[in-house]
């Protein structure tokens, strides 16, 4: 049985509704964030020495970092759903995105974060951080407002990937100049696997800087 080491308010959200979506049994083993400085409790480490959500064991594998996590799932549980056959043409595009999320997209998200922790300090290094959140939410946009999901015509895992930035940005107050991406997460959110990830792993309730 899959396990999914699901951490609250986190981006195991992900792998929860990816596997509503396909449909496959799995256990949850819920951790909570400290309510101080909002870390993983020190038990997750116990399953991977990074100690970071998500991470699933399936038997004796152990698999870490959401991309990879969800690569996994869908390629040994998926039948072919959610993610383009190599060389097809949506292939590549998909590639992109599963890869943009956490080495492109977060990254000034996360910086938005800690330098916020700075106070006034920070001040000189925000202009050039939204400036970044803005550049690849623009490009997003661009995206969406020429097919509806990100890898083309058909919802795929890399929209399952994305989401976590459309709900970071969402929460942070800076996806309002965005419609296609506004409209696009309401969409993500109304899918039933979606909701039922929500029931069994509790609401997304980010932190808003
Ligand atoms: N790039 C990793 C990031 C994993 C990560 O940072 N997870 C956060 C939750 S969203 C976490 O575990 N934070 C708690 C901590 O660092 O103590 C992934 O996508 O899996």
């Amino acid at each position: 049985m899959i396990k999914v080491h699901h951490l609250n308010n986190s981006r195991s959200h992900r792998v929860l509704w990816l596997l509503e979506e396909l449909g496959v049994p799995y256990e949850i083993v819920a951790y909570k964030r400290d309510l101080m400085t909002r870390l993983a409790p020190p038990e997750l480490k116990k399953i991977h020495p990074l100690g970071k959500s998500p991470v699933i064991t399936d038997g004796d594998l152990v698999v870490a970092e959401s991309g990879a996590i969800i690569e996994y799932l869908t390629k040994t549980y998926g039948k072919g759903k959610f993610w383009p056959a190599d060389k097809s043409p949506n292939w590549i595009e998909h590639t992109h995105w599963m890869h943009f999320a956490e080495g492109s997209a977060m990254l000034p998200f996360l910086m938005a974060l800690y330098v916020g922790m700075l106070g006034d300090n920070g001040a000189p290094l925000r202009p050039r951080i939204e400036s970044e959140i803005s550049n690849h939410l623009s490009y997003m946009e661009g995206t969406i407002a020429k097919h509806d999901f990100f890898a083309g015509k058909e919802f795929t895992a890399a929209d399952i990937q994305m989401s976590f930035i459309l709900e970071v940005a969402d929460t942070s107050g800076r996806l309002k100049d965005f419609p296609n991406l506004t409209g696009l997460l309401k969409r993500l959110r109304e899918r039933p696997a979606y909701k039922r990830a929500v029931e069994k792993g509790g609401p997304l309730e980010l932190t808003r800087r």
